[in-house]
């Protein structure tokens, strides 16, 4: 993308309203605008990140043996009724009315409705297990909608429901997805920690909430630092292997690391007191198992194979799709913009002309351009007749972690500089040497 071509409509003045790092930096890099209170319009550089992290979402979901589909944001209230979830879910929930007066609701989340699609279609154990998932729109009307997109009245959400013959299986299923997760967090960039958390207006007992320490994180979280070192890395776990699940799952979640909601005083002061830590984090995502809640409620039955109907074993697992924007930049920034962690960049690289209009750097800068592109690899390319102050300031705040910078003395020399936004480091070489080491730091990732 040429930029003078592209809309990122960058504020040179910071934003007042923001309170966090996150939310300033995406409305200075233009990447959100505020319809009205938590509810945003996504602009061309924040909309591109929102469908990188999506992406993975759905390649690690894929991955792990998991369905797509895509259910309706407005859902009929009486669906709601049969789990009683429509009179106990409150305030929180959007209510409607069609203009036939029927009562209808904006989806805070999709447990009844996927439930009724699975009773509509599948009655054996022989299709068992499924888990289906969706990336969706969701709205809830939270009474502090604050900090941006990372608490929003309406927010991008995958949210994923198994349906299993037997406890022991759903409990795979939340082993499953806890594995899954990790991978996806450490692929954007993230250490998010699974920590035994409260099941709210979900319901269950079993529940672990995946957080990122952040000091401007909203959760107070109580862990031992061992569990800092832990790292998934590039595993192959099998995920139809439940013993190999399990064990992830162990490893993870052995350790003391709990939100307020679940801490425990006695028996966190258990660890050696140089390993407590009292911190704050992000809530990225959750996952449940909560048995025959629902199913039960809506008549979620399978025969058995024994002649016998019993209703399914679920879970239901979600990731804050659209927090992850914010939750990544309150990780990875520094006081002239963003970092983007290369796995969820919206450019791979920069490029800018220090002198726009003289023939060779122009030039220079076009086949650059075209080099990466042939790679497969995107470019954002900085040809506006600017100072080159504007244009670096433009290009640290919008954090692509790989800049090249091109200007007539350099061309001189046979050279190009090609900078790390991480480090700060730069170095001089030939511009297709440029174009090899790009391609090489996104070999696997792009
Ligand atoms: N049905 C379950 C799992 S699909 C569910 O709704 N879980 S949840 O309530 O924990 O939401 C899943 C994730 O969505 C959270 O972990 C969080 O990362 C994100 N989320 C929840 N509320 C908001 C909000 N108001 N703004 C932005 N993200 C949110």
């Amino acid at each position: 993308m040429r930029l003078s071509r592209y809309f990122l409509p960058v504020l040179k003045e910071t934003p007042r309203e923001a309170q966090i790092v996150s939310h300033r930096y995406m409305l200075q890099a233009g990447m959100i605008k505020q319809a009205s209170a938590g509810i945003y319009s996504w602009l061309p550089l924040g909309f591109k990140v929102l469908r990188k992290i999506e992406n993975i979402v759905h390649q690690e979901q894929e991955r792990a043996g998991h369905i797509a589909i895509q259910m309706p944001t407005i859902q009929s209230a009486d669906l709601w009724r049969e789990s009683g979830r429509y009179d106990a879910y409150g305030e929180e929930m959007l209510r409607i009315k069609d203009r036939g007066g029927r009562e209808m609701l904006f989806t805070p989340t999709a447990e009844e409705l996927v439930t009724d699609i699975f009773r509509a279609h599948v009655t054996s154990y022989k299709d068992l297990p499924l888990t289906l998932y969706q990336i969706q729109w969701k709205f809830r009307d939270e009474v502090r909608p604050r900090f941006g997109v990372m608490r929003g009245r309406e927010f991008y959400m995958k949210d994923g429901y198994n349906f299993d013959l037997t406890k022991e299986d759903a409990l795979h299923a939340y082993n499953r997805h806890l594995v899954s997760y990790l991978r996806t967090y450490e692929r954007m960039g993230l250490q998010a920690i699974p920590m035994r958390a409260d099941s709210g207006p979900i319901g269950g007992d079993d529940t672990h909430e995946f957080l990122v320490l952040a000091e401007t994180g909203e959760s107070e979280v109580f862990y031992d630092s061992q569990i800092t070192d832990l790292k998934f890395g590039d595993r192959q776990i099998d995920y139809d292997d439940h013993a190999a699940c399990a064990a992830v799952l162990d490893e993870f979640t052995s350790r003391y690391a709990r939100t307020d909601e679940t801490h425990d005083e006695a028996l966190f002061n258990e660890i050696p007191e140089e390993r407590r830590r009292t911190a704050r984090g992000i809530e990225v995502g959750q996952i449940f198992y909560f048995g025959t809640k629902y199913s039960d409620a809506m008549g979620a039955v399978v025969d058995d194979g024994k002649g016998g109907k019993v209703p399914v074993h679920m879970g239901s697992h979600g990731i804050g799709v659209s927090r992850l924007l914010g939750a990544i930049i309150e990780a990875s920034h520094d006081d002239k913009g963003i970092i983007w962690p290369e796995g969820v960049t919206p450019f791979h690289c920069g490029i800018i002309n220090l002198k726009q209009g003289d023939a060779e750097a122009d030039a220079a800068c076009l086949s650059l351009y075209d080099s990466l592109t042939a790679l497969g690899l995107e470019p954002l390319y900085d040809d506006r007749d600017e100072r080159a102050g504007t244009k670096f300031g433009t290009m640290d705040m919008i954090g692509l972690p790989w800049r090249i910078t091109v200007g007539p003395r350099g061309l001189k020399n046979g050279v190009v500089e090609l900078t790390c936004r991480r480090t700060g480091e730069s170095e001089e070489l030939p511009p297709a040497d440029a174009v090899a080491k790009i391609a090489t730091i996104y070999q696997g990732i792009a």
